[in-house]
C-alpha cells in the first residue's frame, strides 16, 4: 500500500481546547514510521488548513463555528479525493469528527467517479447523528453521519455528493445516543452495533458479516476511528470518554479483520486530545492500532 498521511488540527467541531494537537501527537508517537515498518510506502503531506469561508448561516443558534467547519469540510474533501485518485490510502491525523463531513464527501465524490460503491464503518462512542438543526450542543463533530446518510438540515454545507444508502453505513461500539438521535436512526436501516450486540454476539460476527457485503459489492471502503470507541481506561486522551468501550485485544481484532479484508481504502483518526493524554499511552496505542490495521501480527503464521 502507498499510504499518505493527512493532518487536520480541527477543533472547532467542538468546544474542549486540545484537538489541535492530535497530528503532532501522530506523528511524535511514530505512526509514520510504524506503517513504514510494515513495509508500505509512506508520505507525510504535512498538515491541511481550511479554506477561507465567510457568513455561513444556521437557523439553530446553537451552532458555533460553522465557517471553520465548512472550511476545512472543503479542503479534506479535496484532498482526500486528490490522494484515491493517485491510488494512494489517505489517512487523516485529526482533529475532532467533524473532519469525517469532508473526509467521506471526498472518499464518496472519488468512489462515485470511478463507479464503485462507498461503504462506511464508525467506530465510535457515538453515533453522531444529530444534524445541525437537531444538534442540542452546537457541536458539529456529532453530526457527520447524518449528512453522510443523507439528511435534510445541512443547507450550508449542500447535498451529500452521492448519500450513502443505510446498507452501506455500520455503527460499530456504539453508547451514547441522543434522543433526537435515537428517533431518527429508528426511521433509517443503518446497522447500529451498539454495545449491546457487541457483548452478545462478540466483536467478530457483526464486523464480518459487513466486511462480506463490502466485498460482495465490490465497495471501497471508508473507516472512521474515534478514540472514543476504546474504553477510557485505556484511552484517556479525548473529551467525550463514555464508559463500557472495547478492550484493548477487542480493537486490535477489529484492526486486524480490517487488515485481512484487505478492503480498506481511506481512513480517519479522530478525537485524539493529548491535552487529557497519560504519557502518550492514547497516542501510541492509536499508531499501535494502525499498525495492526496494515498487517502488524500477534504471530506470523505462513499461509498456504
Ligand atoms: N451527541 C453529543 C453531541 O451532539 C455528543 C457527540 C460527541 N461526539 C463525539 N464524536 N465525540 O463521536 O453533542
Ligand atoms: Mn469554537
Ligand atoms: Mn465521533
Ligand atoms: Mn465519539
Amino acid at each position: 500500500m502507498e499510504v499518505s498521511l493527512i493532518g487536520a488540527p480541527i477543533d472547532a467541531g467542538q468546544r474542549r481546547a486540545g484537538c489541535i494537537m492530535g497530528p503532532m501527537a501522530y506523528r511524535v508517537a511514530g505512526l509514520g514510521a510504524a506503517i513504514a515498518e510494515l513495509g508500505h510506502g509512506v508520505e507525510d503531506r504535512g498538515d491541511l488548513g481550511p479554506d477561507a469561508v465567510q457568513g455561513a448561516h444556521c437557523a439553530n443558534p446553537v451552532v458555533h463555528d460553522l465557517d471553520l467547519v465548512l472550511g476545512w469540510t472543503q479542503a479534506l474533501r479535496r484532498a482526500v479525493g486528490a490522494e484515491l485518485a493517485l491510488g494512494r490510502m489517505p489517512v487523516i491525523l485529526g482533529g475532532d469528527h467533524s473532519l469525517a463531513l469532508g473526509t467521506v464527501a471526498g472518499a464518496a465524490e472519488h468512489a462515485a467517479s470511478v463507479g464503485r460503491p462507498l461503504f462506511l464503518l464508525w467506530l465510535d462512542a457515538h453515533s453522531d447523528f444529530h444534524t445541525p438543526l437537531t444538534t442540542t450542543s452546537g457541536n458539529l463533530h456529532g453530526t457527520p453521519v447524518a449528512w453522510i446518510a443523507g439528511r435534510e438540515g445541512f443547507d450550508a454545507f449542500g447535498p451529500f455528493p452521492a448519500a450513502l444508502p443505510p446498507e452501506r453505513i455500520c455503527l460499530y461500539g456504539i453508547r451514547s445516543v441522543d434522543p433526537a438521535e435515537h428517533a431518527a436512526l429508528l426511521t433509517h436501516d443503518i446497522a447500529i452495533n451498539d454495545m449491546r450486540v457487541l457483548d452478545e454476539h462478540g466483536i467478530v460476527a457483526p464486523l464480518r458479516a459487513f466486511l462480506d457485503r463490502v466485498r460482495a459489492a465490490g465497495g471501497m471502503l471508508h473507516v472512521s476511528l474515534d478514540v472514543d470507541f476504546l474504553d477510557p481506561s485505556i484511552a484517556p486522551a479525548v473529551g467525550t470518554t463514555v464508559p463500557g468501550g472495547t478492550t484493548f485485544r477487542e480493537a486490535h481484532l477489529v484492526c486486524e479483520l480490517l487488515h485481512e479484508s484487505r478492503l480498506v481504502t481511506s481512513l480517519d483518526l479522530v478525537e485524539l486530545n493529548p491535552f487529557l493524554d497519560d504519557r502518550g499511552m492514547t497516542a501510541k496505542l492509536m499508531v499501535d492500532l494502525v499498525g495492526s490495521l496494515m498487517g502488524r501480527k500477534v504471530f506470523d503464521r505462513p499461509t498456504a
